[in-house]
């Protein structure tokens, strides 16, 4: 249950009037089974499946698979100098974080769709079969393809019909990254998860060492306890996902001292660009979803802003050991649900509200009026998330939404998610002795 004493003092009260009315409902519900619903969960540390490192290997391939973190990759045949994709549009449950799932669309049994890899030159057939209550297509963007591949229903071609399978014929006529994603109704079918990346590697194999990723960017508006998104959402987005994962769902990537690390970041949400900032390191913007930019022609970065219909390539050379954040800078970005449209009450007074305000809304508890840092505490509705992120080694990483973590070692043994970083001793920030500011002159 809550601990009310460490948020007494404050005030999100209609989020909190919120929470007690839902804990309300819930008890009732569940009268009798003894079940403390909506107790507050605990938050897990984010924990790697063991598929990190290594995307799949492909027979007679010479490139290093990207790896989407939480993500997978569309299998597929070779038959007659073609490879054969099959994309299945359809109805998902998906998990953003642990305690919220939700009803989406996408593809092949999950959202976002898999990442469709292959290699300059290609050929390829992609059969998209329509499981959707509603028509549907799906457009290649930034690839440049014949006209009637295209993918826009009325335009190029009749929309796929509820129950059809349509064949695409595309050349892979430039190495890239890429997206697909419906032209048909596309307010509702992008909102309820329906976009994919695509990588199309360089015939040439790479030189070195490479640790290659693939993040969508995405936002949502899931009203709390709700399982559907709400497609008609155009600023009050609450959950904002990687991947579609809201920290501490979205597994790490990871690397090894000396590889380079190319992370392809594609944003398809329906109304915000993300300046996406990487910690620890500087990075090159390499490529965006029209090919590499010319090196003359690139400078060095911390923040790059991602437009939504765009993607931007970045690549660092992993030469900083840690933990290293990696999330957009919009601050409203890197919150989950229960952050947003509530009452900013930091310096009120609100001594006595909770007894006030408990005659009326039984369970009212106020917070925030000393910040919000600690609203990871407050009782969760069922299927929400907490505004908050994880537990990380140091205590609470107060950031959720559109985070996760570059994890650098010298070495790593295997694909599995490392761990946190050992730092070495005298390293870490602490609090200063009264020797150390007696020294250095500071009076506090
Ligand atoms: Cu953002």
């Amino acid at each position: 249950m809550m601990n009310r004493r460490t948020l007494l003092g404050s005030g999100l009260a209609a989020s909190a009037a919120l929470l007690a009315r839902a804990k309300q409902v819930a008890a009732q519900a569940h009268t009798g089974h003894g079940t403390a619903q909506g107790a507050a969960r605990s938050f897990a540390a984010p924990v790697g499946t063991g598929t990190l490192t290594k995307g799949r290997a492909v027979a007679g391939e010479s490139y290093t698979p990207v790896v989407m973190p939480n993500g997978r990759t569309l299998p597929f045949e070779q038959k007659n100098g073609w490879k054969i994709f099959h994309l299945v549009a359809e109805p998902v449950t998906h998990e953003i974080a642990p305690g919220l799932t939700i009803e989406a669309w996408g593809y092949n049994g999950g959202t976002p769709g898999p990442l469709i890899e292959c290699v300059e030159g290609d050929k390829v057939r992609i059969y998209v079969t329509n499981k959707l209550p509603e028509p549907t297509t799906v457009h290649w963007h930034g690839m440049l393809v014949p006209a009637g591949m295209d993918g826009v229903a009325g335009l190029t071609q009749k929309a796929i019909p509820v129950g059809e399978t349509y064949k695409y014929e595309l050349t892979m006529t430039e190495a890239g990254t890429f997206m697909y994603h419906p032209h048909f109704d596309e307010m509702v079918q992008i909102a309820l998860g329906m976009v994919g990346m695509i990588v199309v590697h360089p015939r040439r194999p790479e030189a070195r060492r490479v640790r290659d990723y693939a993040l969508m960017a995405h936002e949502w508006l899931i009203p709390i306890g709700a399982k559907r998104p709400d497609p008609l959402a155009m600023s009050d987005f609450n959950v904002l996902t990687f991947n579609h994962k809201a920290f501490p769902g979205t597994e790490p990537l990871v690397a090894e001292q000396g590889d380079l690390v190319r992370i392809r970041i594609g944003n398809l949400g329906p109304m915000d660009h993300h300046p996406i900032h990487l910690h620890g390191y500087h990075f090159d913007v390499t490529a965006t979803d029209a090919g590499p930019i010319p090196k003359s022609a690139r400078w060095p970065e911390n923040t790059v802003l991602v437009p939504v219909g765009g993607v931007r390539v970045i690549e660092l050379r992993a030469d900083n050991l840690g933990d290293w954040a990696l999330h957009c800078h919009m601050t409203h970005h890197v919150m989950n649900q229960m952050g947003h449209d509530v009452p900013n009450l930091i310096g009120a007074n609100t001594r006595g509200l909770d007894a006030r305000v408990g005659r009326i809304v039984p369970g009212y508890m106020t917070m925030g009026s000393t910040g919000m840092g600690d609203m990871h505490e407050m009782d969760l509705p069922d299927n929400s998330i907490s505004m908050l992120g994880g537990q990380g080694p140091f205590g609470l990483i107060d950031m959720g939404g559109m985070f996760t973590i570059l994890k650098v070692r010298k070495q790593l043994s295997g694909d599995k998610d490392p761990g946190w970083y050992e730092h070495p001793a005298g390293t870490v920030a602490g609090k200063a002795s009264a020797d150390e500011l007696a020294r250095d002159g500071i009076k506090v």
